[in-house]
């Protein structure tokens, strides 16, 4: 049996232990803890932030084994003006990144780091994204200062002693800095949620070249836990492209007929059109299934079959609080019932966690996510509207029996959608794999949420990568066209446009949504395998009246019509509006996607 003590360092990875020592002498920690990912390694940390008050334990008769965290109200998302790629060339990064000179911001963050630990503990942190077997698994090591990121990790990525093992005495890993950037004077309290308080401290930096990251100020989120947004999405796009690969903000599911067919299906979507609720439904329809490989991040090659096979690179979720409800969500409320992390969510009397449109009355008093009093009454929100869950995916009573299968799942389809209101149609089917790439490049969404500017104007979010591309997003829309040239076009997944969202005249939701969703879904199976009727227009292939399964549903006709029709007015001023948007990513815009424009274009005229 082990006996030392946690903490321990338990590799003979040379490169890395001399990787740790050179970056411990920089940041200058008082203590190095290697984590080994163990239970009762998580347990003693969370009870270090208890007694820190980092931490606030929940009710373990109402909540076992989760806890409220509160950061700072400085500190309660991701920043994107202050996240960089620091390609060789401006040109590589694009005009959708901020970029900056490798070797000047590597001086500029070697600068930040040094003794930016001092008081503190460095934590090492190694994790793997996919399953440790997948052929897809990336190990990474973070160095962190934040026992509240070293507990997040471990339930959103694979951490400790299993993925030391792995890499061996010479296994290759990404290098993640991460730090608060919060010393500590000898003597000095330390606050509850240490980060840098003025926003131009923070940087979150990518070095795609070497690869590795560096994230300076912030605690929060993408900004912090290093696996998800930046390893995942913004360092992997870029591995992807050289490697022939894709690194995709998609969630995966899969889809079970009554009779026994499953489809798997990826779908991207930008925030605040409810990935999470999709990823696990419950679907109205009787007998049919939907079970989750992914809520987030999908990261699909080709496999030996010449399908598109996927992977969830994570293990947990890291889902938006308010708006999580019996009625939105079930299945994510069954997953964080325990052993979860709450993140700026208000505190109920009876020490439980509550939000915003949580479908459960609010309480006549709490304690809102600043730590003040709260009452109903008192015009703030309680909880953060960016407040998070962290819960572990196995908990999930609709986890996919083959999430964790190191091949991924095979794909039957890719679905693009966006919040909205007018014009686009309740479901499109793209023509060929280029009419599809064209969907997924004008993909766009209304927005809903005051803090990212203006609410309810169309942003424009080219396959809902936009903050999460890391290189130039022309260079993006042409490696997702070259699959049509890596395997056999009959076996990539047919892809599909999708708006849940519109409205009537008078702004009532055309469409029921949620578990009524599966209707759409059924259709594109029935697509997929060659059963199901639709009619082809200017724009797609939209389902015909018959051919969408309404049994049950109470929908007007002409909703029906409504959701399944050509605006072609609306669509003319679509297509004036992608074009404009078309220039603002790039300047080598893919010819092919221009003359899916102009073909548009001509068919609607
Ligand atoms: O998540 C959503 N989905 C996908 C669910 C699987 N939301 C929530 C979006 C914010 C994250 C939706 N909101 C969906 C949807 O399909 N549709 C809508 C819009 C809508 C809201 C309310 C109603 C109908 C549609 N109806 C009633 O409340 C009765
Ligand atoms: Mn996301």
């Amino acid at each position: 049996m082990d006996k030392s003590p946690l903490g321990t360092c338990k590799t003979t990875h040379k490169q890395l232990i001399a990787w740790v020592e050179k970056q411990t002498k920089l940041c200058a920690p008082d203590h190095v803890f290697w984590c080994d990912g163990s239970d009762e390694e998580y347990g003693s940390l969370c009870d270090l932030m208890v007694r820190i008050g980092t931490l606030t334990r929940l009710n373990p008769q109402k909540r076992p084994g989760c806890f409220l965290a509160r950061s700072h109200p400085s500190d309660v998302a991701r920043v994107e003006e202050r996240t960089f790629i620091c390609s060789n060339t401006r040109e590589e990064a694009g005009p959708t990144n901020n970029w900056a000179d490798p070797a000047e911001m590597k001086q500029r963050m070697v600068g930040m780091f040094k003794g930016s630990m001092k008081g503190r503990t460095l934590y090492v942190i190694p994790f793997a994204m996919g399953p440790l077997e997948s052929p897809l698994c990336k190990i990474g090591i973070q160095l962190s200062d934040s026992p509240y990121v070293v507990v997040n990790m471990r339930i959103m990525t694979r951490m400790g002693k299993a993925v030391l093992d792995k890499l061996g005495a010479d296994g290759a890993f990404i290098p993640c800095m991460h730090s608060v950037g919060a010393p500590l004077a000898p003597g000095q309290t330390d606050v509850s949620w240490p980060c840098q308080t003025n926003p131009k401290n923070k940087y979150i930096v990518h070095f795609p070249e070497e690869p590795s990251i560096w994230s300076y100020g912030s605690g929060y989120g993408g900004n912090a836990l290093l696996g998800k947004k930046c390893l995942a999405l913004r360092i992997a796009s870029a591995m992807a492209r050289k490697e022939g690969w894709m690194a995709e903000h998609m969630l995966i599911l899969c889809l079970t007929s009554p009779r026994g067919k499953k489809h798997y299906i990826a779908a991207a979507f930008p925030s605040a059109c409810g990935k999470t609720n999709l990823a696990m439904m419950q679907p109205s329809l009787p007998g049919w299934q939907v079970t989750c490989v992914g809520d987030d991040i999908a990261w699909i090659r080709i496999g030996e079959d010449g399908r598109l096979w996927a992977v969830n690179p994570e293990s947990g979720f890291f889902g938006v609080a308010p708006g999580t409800s019996m009625k939105s969500n079930p299945n994510a409320i069954a997953t964080f019932a325990k052993n979860s992390i709450f993140t700026n969510v208000a505190l109920t009397p009876d020490g439980d966690a509550w939000w915003e449109d949580s479908g459960i009355p609010a309480p006549a008093t709490a304690i809102d996510w600043e730590g003040n009093p709260w009452t109903p009454d008192c015009g703030r929100k309680a909880a953060h509207p960016n407040s998070r869950f962290t819960a572990p995916a196995a908990q999930c009573p609709v986890m996919d029996p083959e999430w964790q299968n190191p091949k991924g799942v095979p794909l039957s389809a890719i679905l693009f959608g966006g919040r909205r209101p007018s014009t686009i149609p309740l479901v499109n089917e793209s023509f060929d794999w280029e009419h599809g790439v064209f969907m997924g490049s004008s993909c766009g969404s209304e927005t809903t949420s005051a803090a990212a500017g203006q609410t309810g104007v169309l942003r424009r979010d080219p396959f809902a990568m936009l903050p999460f591309c890391g290189y130039n997003m022309d260079d993006y829309f042409a490696h997702w066209l070259s699959f049509a040239q890596r395997t056999d076009r009959s076996k990539l997944p047919k892809i599909y446009f999708v708006n849940w969202f519109r409205k009537d005249a008078s702004g009532r939701w055309l469409w029921p949504g949620y578990g009524e969703n599966s209707r759409v879904l059924k259709w594109i199976c029935e697509r997929v395998e060659g059963t199901a009727g639709a009619q082809k227009t200017p724009i797609g292939n939209l389902p015909t009246a018959e051919a969408l399964d309404m049994t049950g549903l109470n929908l007007p006709s002409d909703s029906l019509k409504t959701l399944t029709s050509v605006d072609i007015a609306g669509w003319k001023k679509e297509v004036e509006d992608v074009a404009a948007n078309a220039a603002k990513f790039g300047t080598h815009f893919p010819k092919a996607l221009s003359e899916q424009l102009d073909q548009l274009g001509r068919r609607l005229a």
